[in-house]
């Protein structure tokens, strides 16, 4: 799939990532426990060959480093954050009012409210401080989302997403033609 996209030569706008090997998706996390969560996402950035970090920035455990993370991130080569937590999840809403990256929520299901404590917490952001909440658990949303966001500007990363959405129409077509046989 990569090579076949390098190969493109199309009048698409925009430069391309050829050359970027900095992370341009930071994946930010309470805690290594929703790392299970993050699987799924991480796949996909990995399959279409977008540069990412992951890191450990605990919005009550480790508040001095999310704090100094988030400040610095946008004079980093990282483009887009993904921020996922459970619980009280402050971690995206805080890191959002550190940078002015765009920032998305993974909601965790990580306690007894099954992830509805974590949705809210990142989907209230008062007036002014967004945050782009994707369902809870939904990491392959998170990457998806971001990989869209690094699009508009990457004309190779717009490239790779369309014919990865192509994949996914083949796909749910043979399986409709499947139920027929
Ligand atoms: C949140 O608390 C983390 O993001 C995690 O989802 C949840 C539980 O963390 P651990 O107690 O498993 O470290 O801050």
């Amino acid at each position: 799939l990569i090579e076949f996209v390098d190969e493109q030569k199309g009048k698409s706008r925009g430069p391309r990532t050829n050359s970027v090997s900095e992370p341009l998706v930071a994946v930010i996390m309470g805690s290594d426990s929703d790392l299970p969560v993050l699987r799924a996402g991480l796949e996909i950035l990995q399959k279409l060959a977008i540069p990412f970090t992951t890191r450990i920035t605990s919005a009550h455990r480790t508040p001095d480093w999310l704090r100094e993370f988030s400040k610095n991130a946008s004079s980093t080569s990282l483009k887009v954050i993904i921020g996922a937590a459970g619980g009280a999840a402050h971690l995206p809403g805080m890191c959002a009012s550190w940078t002015t990256l765009p920032v998305i929520g993974l909601p965790v299901k990580a306690t007894h409210m099954d992830g509805w404590d974590s949705l809210v917490s990142m989907t209230q952001m008062p007036r002014g401080e967004p945050v782009a909440t994707v369902g809870i658990n939904n990491s392959t949303n998170a990457a998806l989302l971001a990989v869209r966001i690094l699009g508009a500007e990457y004309k190779d990363i717009r490239e790779r997403l369309r014919i990865w959405m192509e994949g996914n129409e083949k796909e749910v077509m043979r399986k409709d033609k499947a139920l027929l046989e």
